[in-house]
């Protein structure tokens, strides 16, 4: 039987979600190595073109490129056959300084109001973010304060029950900071439990949905010191460069200190990953590769490189 929750399932889990990234990134690297008798600057251009169309984005490009380029001049890298490996160790030291996983005390209240424009897998991430906290043996609360359809409600309620988190939802259309300001009061009554707060993220009110979390983070602030602990900006890969441009409006309104990146399964372009803990500096603390529970990880630099360059199987 295969173990398909164990380490080798899980692994091989984000292998296949990542396959679309890997497709192109291998390939285009396999085909510029092999094509190369040795290691000189049109070697260097053509992997940097290969780099940036896996959307690794520039700034990184360039850095992986001067980072092999280095490793050649100091005789470590000889042959284009090794360039392979060499890329890929280079990728992952260049990815551990960015690597930043949430740490969540074992004791205590501890708040993540999610955040993210609609259809980016804010709902979806809490429901996988909750199932996983749950299978850690954490106390979870999911809250409903998007409460602008009626629809977002019953989708977080039904991931709630799926993952086993309490709920915290008012009547449709309640004033969302109304559902905050709840949950912090019964959050007051817990020793140890995360709440997971789920928000609108409508953009063609841009104002008044920033204003609106504003006032949503400035009451949990009061009610519970530290909190919110955690903003967790979701950003869907698919949009490239649009996903880098909400995250800079979201941070500069609001304050954001972690990323879940969703529908990496989703895109050729996982290098997505790299540019934006690259251009934006912040924490990437998951990511999601398909529409299941079992589908977000926390983000790990060596296990990502890992499966994005491991070939047998
Ligand atoms: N393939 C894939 N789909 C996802 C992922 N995360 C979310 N989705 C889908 O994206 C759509 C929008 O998600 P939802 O959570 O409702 O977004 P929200 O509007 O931000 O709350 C849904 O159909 C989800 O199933 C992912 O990692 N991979
Ligand atoms: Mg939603």
């Amino acid at each position: 039987m295969e173990d398909t929750n164990g380490k080798r399932g899980l692994f091989d889990r984000l292998k296949k979600g990542l396959s679309k990234t890997r497709k192109l990134l291998l390939t285009d690297v396999d085909d510029i190595i092999l094509g190369s008798k040795q290691i000189d600057q049109a070697l260097f251009d053509e992997l940097e073109e290969a780099l940036v169309v896996a959307d690794v984005g520039p700034v990184f490009a360039g850095e992986l490129i001067e980072s092999l380029r280095e490793k050649v001049q100091r005789k470590e890298l000889s042959a284009p056959g090794i360039l392979r490996n060499a890329l890929r160790e280079t990728m992952q030291e260049i990815l551990l300084k960015n690597e930043s996983p949430l740490q969540i005390p074992s004791d205590g209240v501890y708040t993540i109001m999610v955040v993210g424009v609609n259809g980016s897998g804010k709902t979806t991430t809490i429901g996988k973010l909750a199932h996983n906290f749950k299978k850690e043996k954490h106390s979870v609360a999911v809250v409903a304060a998007d409460t602008f359809r009626a629809a977002a409600v019953e989708q977080l309620e039904l991931w709630s029950r799926r993952a086993g988190a309490r709920l915290i939802k008012q009547a449709p259309n309640a004033d969302p900071t109304a559902v905050v300001f709840d949950a912090m009061q019964s959050a007051k009554t817990r020793k140890s439990e995360i709440f997971i707060i789920d928000t609108a993220g409508r953009l063609h009110t841009k104002t008044n949905l920033m204003e609106e979390l504003k006032k949503m983070k400035r009451i949990m602030g009061r009610e519970i010191p530290g909190a919110p602990h955690e903003i967790l900006l979701v950003l869907d890969a698919t949009t490239g460069q649009n996903a880098i441009a909400q995250a800079r409006m979201f941070k500069d309104e609001i304050g954001v200190t972690g990323l879940a990146l969703t529908k990496l399964d989703g895109t050729a372009k996982g290098g997505v990953v790299v540019r934006i803990a690259k251009e934006l500096g912040i924490p990437l603390r998951f990511i999601g590769i398909g529409e299941q529970m079992d589908d977000l990880r926390p983000f790990r630099a060596r296990e990502f490189v890992d499966a994005l360059f491991e070939t047998n199987g």
